[in-house]
Protein backbone atom coordinates (compact mmCIF):
# COMPACT_ATOMS: atom_id res chain seq x y z
CA UNK A 1 0.00 0.00 0.00
CA UNK A 2 1.11 3.67 -0.70
CA UNK A 3 2.77 4.62 2.61
CA UNK A 4 2.14 8.84 1.58
CA UNK A 5 -1.18 9.86 1.15
CA UNK A 6 -3.57 12.87 1.74
CA UNK A 7 -7.03 13.01 1.75
CA UNK A 8 -9.06 15.10 0.21
CA UNK A 9 -12.79 16.16 0.09
CA UNK A 10 -15.39 18.71 1.84
CA UNK A 11 -15.96 19.54 5.37
CA UNK A 12 -17.86 16.53 6.67
CA UNK A 13 -17.31 13.76 3.90
CA UNK A 14 -15.59 12.15 6.59
CA UNK A 15 -11.55 12.53 6.18
CA UNK A 16 -11.08 12.62 9.76
CA UNK A 17 -12.96 9.45 10.65
CA UNK A 18 -11.30 7.36 7.48
CA UNK A 19 -7.77 8.74 8.40
CA UNK A 20 -8.10 7.37 11.82
CA UNK A 21 -8.96 4.03 10.89
CA UNK A 22 -6.77 3.48 8.04
CA UNK A 23 -3.77 4.50 10.20
CA UNK A 24 -4.85 2.65 13.40
CA UNK A 25 -4.70 -0.47 10.52
CA UNK A 26 -1.67 0.24 8.68
CA UNK A 27 0.75 2.39 11.20
CA UNK A 28 1.09 5.22 9.13
CA UNK A 29 1.25 8.34 10.84
CA UNK A 30 -2.25 10.50 11.09
CA UNK A 31 -1.85 14.37 10.58
CA UNK A 32 -4.70 16.05 10.94
CA UNK A 33 -4.56 19.62 10.53
CA UNK A 34 -8.07 20.25 11.89
CA UNK A 35 -6.81 18.89 15.39
CA UNK A 36 -3.46 19.81 15.79
CA UNK A 37 -5.25 23.47 15.49
CA UNK A 38 -8.20 22.43 17.77
CA UNK A 39 -5.27 20.95 20.26
CA UNK A 40 -3.51 24.48 20.24
CA UNK A 41 -6.57 26.16 20.82
CA UNK A 42 -7.43 24.13 23.64
CA UNK A 43 -3.92 24.91 25.19
CA UNK A 44 -4.40 28.31 24.68
CA UNK A 45 -1.28 29.20 23.10
CA UNK A 46 -0.85 32.14 20.65
CA UNK A 47 -1.37 30.31 17.52
CA UNK A 48 -4.53 28.62 18.88
CA UNK A 49 -5.87 32.25 20.14
CA UNK A 50 -5.10 33.21 16.34
CA UNK A 51 -6.67 30.05 14.80
CA UNK A 52 -10.16 30.14 17.47
CA UNK A 53 -11.72 32.71 15.59
CA UNK A 54 -10.64 31.74 12.03
CA UNK A 55 -12.00 28.33 12.45
CA UNK A 56 -15.16 29.96 14.22
CA UNK A 57 -16.19 31.97 11.26
CA UNK A 58 -15.57 28.60 9.21
CA UNK A 59 -12.64 30.03 7.34
CA UNK A 60 -9.22 29.04 6.66
CA UNK A 61 -6.50 29.51 9.26
CA UNK A 62 -3.48 31.33 7.47
CA UNK A 63 -1.06 29.16 4.90
CA UNK A 64 2.50 30.02 7.13
CA UNK A 65 0.60 28.94 10.10
CA UNK A 66 -0.39 25.62 9.00
CA UNK A 67 2.85 24.87 7.07
CA UNK A 68 4.70 25.41 10.32
CA UNK A 69 2.59 22.88 12.14
CA UNK A 70 2.75 19.88 8.83
CA UNK A 71 6.72 21.04 8.37
CA UNK A 72 7.51 20.44 12.01
CA UNK A 73 5.57 16.99 11.73
CA UNK A 74 6.95 15.76 9.05
CA UNK A 75 10.61 16.82 9.62
CA UNK A 76 10.51 14.61 12.50
CA UNK A 77 8.94 11.16 11.36
CA UNK A 78 10.68 9.14 9.48
CA UNK A 79 7.86 6.36 8.08
CA UNK A 80 4.91 6.84 6.16
CA UNK A 81 1.94 9.48 6.56
CA UNK A 82 -1.63 10.16 5.64
CA UNK A 83 -2.53 13.99 5.47
CA UNK A 84 -6.32 14.79 6.63
CA UNK A 85 -7.28 18.39 5.33
CA UNK A 86 -4.11 20.06 4.32
CA UNK A 87 -3.83 20.91 1.72
CA UNK A 88 -7.03 23.05 1.72
CA UNK A 89 -5.62 25.58 -1.70
CA UNK A 90 -3.53 25.82 -4.27
CA UNK A 91 -0.89 28.21 -2.28
CA UNK A 92 -0.91 25.25 0.66
CA UNK A 93 -0.35 22.67 -2.32
CA UNK A 94 2.47 24.37 -3.95
CA UNK A 95 4.29 24.31 -0.28
CA UNK A 96 3.84 21.12 0.41
CA UNK A 97 5.54 19.77 -2.43
CA UNK A 98 8.06 22.23 -1.97
CA UNK A 99 8.40 20.33 1.52
CA UNK A 100 8.30 17.19 -0.08
CA UNK A 101 11.05 17.57 -1.76
CA UNK A 102 12.86 18.95 0.19
CA UNK A 103 12.61 15.67 2.92
CA UNK A 104 13.01 13.17 -0.82
CA UNK A 105 9.42 11.73 0.30
CA UNK A 106 7.11 12.48 -2.77
CA UNK A 107 3.20 12.11 -2.38
CA UNK A 108 2.12 8.79 -3.24
CA UNK A 109 -1.46 8.65 -3.71
CA UNK A 110 -4.95 11.45 -3.27
CA UNK A 111 -7.88 10.06 -2.32
CA UNK A 112 -10.91 12.00 -2.68
CA UNK A 113 -13.68 11.60 -0.67
CA UNK A 114 -16.92 12.92 -2.66
CA UNK A 115 -20.24 13.24 -1.64
CA UNK A 116 -23.35 15.72 -2.05
CA UNK A 117 -23.82 18.58 -0.55
CA UNK A 118 -26.80 17.92 1.67
CA UNK A 119 -25.74 14.77 3.88
CA UNK A 120 -22.78 16.80 4.47
CA UNK A 121 -24.47 19.37 6.65
CA UNK A 122 -27.14 16.53 7.95
CA UNK A 123 -23.46 14.76 9.10
CA UNK A 124 -21.76 18.06 10.34
CA UNK A 125 -25.03 18.96 12.28
CA UNK A 126 -25.18 16.01 13.76
CA UNK A 127 -21.58 16.06 15.30
CA UNK A 128 -21.85 19.42 16.98
CA UNK A 129 -18.48 20.26 17.02
CA UNK A 130 -17.94 24.89 18.10
CA UNK A 131 -17.93 24.96 14.11
CA UNK A 132 -21.01 22.87 13.10
CA UNK A 133 -23.57 25.45 13.31
CA UNK A 134 -25.75 25.88 10.22
CA UNK A 135 -24.82 29.47 8.70
CA UNK A 136 -21.01 28.59 9.43
CA UNK A 137 -21.00 24.86 7.52
CA UNK A 138 -22.62 26.42 4.49
CA UNK A 139 -19.94 28.88 4.40
CA UNK A 140 -17.20 26.55 5.05
CA UNK A 141 -19.09 24.31 1.95
CA UNK A 142 -18.35 27.75 -0.29
CA UNK A 143 -14.85 28.27 1.00
CA UNK A 144 -13.89 24.22 -0.27
CA UNK A 145 -15.90 25.32 -3.28
CA UNK A 146 -14.22 28.23 -4.41
CA UNK A 147 -10.34 27.15 -2.96
CA UNK A 148 -9.92 23.52 -2.62
CA UNK A 149 -11.94 21.82 -5.48
CA UNK A 150 -9.34 23.45 -7.75
CA UNK A 151 -6.60 20.78 -6.07
CA UNK A 152 -9.15 17.64 -7.51
CA UNK A 153 -7.78 18.46 -10.54
CA UNK A 154 -4.15 20.06 -9.74
CA UNK A 155 -3.96 16.31 -8.53
CA UNK A 156 -5.59 14.80 -11.30
CA UNK A 157 -3.20 16.15 -13.65
CA UNK A 158 -0.16 14.86 -11.77
CA UNK A 159 -2.26 11.53 -12.10
CA UNK A 160 -2.02 10.95 -8.20
CA UNK A 161 -5.98 10.85 -7.68
CA UNK A 162 -8.65 8.15 -6.77
CA UNK A 163 -12.29 8.68 -6.26
CA UNK A 164 -14.52 7.14 -3.58
CA UNK A 165 -17.67 7.74 -2.94
CA UNK A 166 -18.44 8.80 0.13
CA UNK A 167 -22.04 7.70 0.79
CA UNK A 168 -22.80 4.75 2.65
CA UNK A 169 -21.73 3.22 6.27
CA UNK A 170 -18.08 3.71 8.01
CA UNK A 171 -17.30 0.44 7.16
CA UNK A 172 -18.19 0.03 3.59
CA UNK A 173 -16.39 3.30 2.58
CA UNK A 174 -13.55 2.04 4.85
CA UNK A 175 -13.52 -0.70 2.32
CA UNK A 176 -13.43 1.63 -0.96
CA UNK A 177 -10.81 2.78 0.46
CA UNK A 178 -8.39 -0.19 1.05
CA UNK A 179 -9.64 -1.43 -2.32
CA UNK A 180 -8.82 2.10 -4.25
CA UNK A 181 -5.34 2.47 -2.77
CA UNK A 182 -2.65 0.47 -4.45
P1 LIG B 1 -11.31 19.63 9.75
O1 LIG B 1 -10.92 19.33 11.15
O2 LIG B 1 -10.39 19.14 8.68
O3 LIG B 1 -12.77 18.96 9.62
P2 LIG B 1 -13.88 18.73 8.50
O4 LIG B 1 -13.32 18.95 7.11
O5 LIG B 1 -15.02 19.60 8.92
O6 LIG B 1 -14.41 17.24 8.68
P3 LIG B 1 -14.06 15.78 8.11
O7 LIG B 1 -14.20 15.63 6.62
O8 LIG B 1 -12.74 15.35 8.69
O9 LIG B 1 -15.27 14.93 8.72
P4 LIG B 1 -15.37 13.89 9.90
O10 LIG B 1 -14.64 12.62 9.65
O11 LIG B 1 -15.07 14.60 11.21
O12 LIG B 1 -11.47 21.22 9.54
C1 LIG B 1 -12.02 22.12 10.49
C2 LIG B 1 -11.50 23.56 10.32
O13 LIG B 1 -10.08 23.64 10.61
C3 LIG B 1 -11.59 24.19 8.91
O14 LIG B 1 -12.88 24.75 8.66
C4 LIG B 1 -10.48 25.29 8.99
O15 LIG B 1 -10.92 26.45 9.67
C5 LIG B 1 -9.40 24.64 9.83
N1 LIG B 1 -8.35 23.98 9.01
C6 LIG B 1 -8.07 22.63 8.99
N2 LIG B 1 -7.07 22.38 8.13
C7 LIG B 1 -6.72 23.58 7.57
C8 LIG B 1 -5.76 23.96 6.59
N3 LIG B 1 -4.97 23.05 5.97
N4 LIG B 1 -5.66 25.27 6.25
C9 LIG B 1 -6.43 26.19 6.85
N5 LIG B 1 -7.36 25.91 7.77
C10 LIG B 1 -7.51 24.61 8.15
O16 LIG B 1 -16.93 13.52 9.85
C11 LIG B 1 -17.94 14.50 10.08
C12 LIG B 1 -19.10 13.87 10.86
O17 LIG B 1 -19.70 12.84 10.06
C13 LIG B 1 -18.67 13.18 12.16
O18 LIG B 1 -19.65 13.42 13.14
C14 LIG B 1 -18.63 11.68 11.80
O19 LIG B 1 -18.90 10.86 12.91
C15 LIG B 1 -19.76 11.61 10.77
N6 LIG B 1 -19.54 10.55 9.78
C16 LIG B 1 -18.35 10.19 9.21
N7 LIG B 1 -18.55 9.19 8.32
C17 LIG B 1 -19.91 8.94 8.32
C18 LIG B 1 -20.75 8.03 7.60
N8 LIG B 1 -20.25 7.17 6.71
N9 LIG B 1 -22.07 8.07 7.84
C19 LIG B 1 -22.60 8.93 8.74
N10 LIG B 1 -21.86 9.81 9.47
C20 LIG B 1 -20.53 9.82 9.25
Amino acid sequence: MSQRILFLGPPGAGKGTQAQLLCDSSGLLHLSTGDLLRAEVKAGTDLGLEAEAVMGRGELVSDDLVLAIVRSRLSSHAGGWLLDGFPRNLAQAEALETLLAELGQPLEQVVLLELDDSPLVERLLGRGRADDNETVIRHRLSVYAEQTAPLIEHYRQQGLLVNVEASGTVEAIASRISTALD
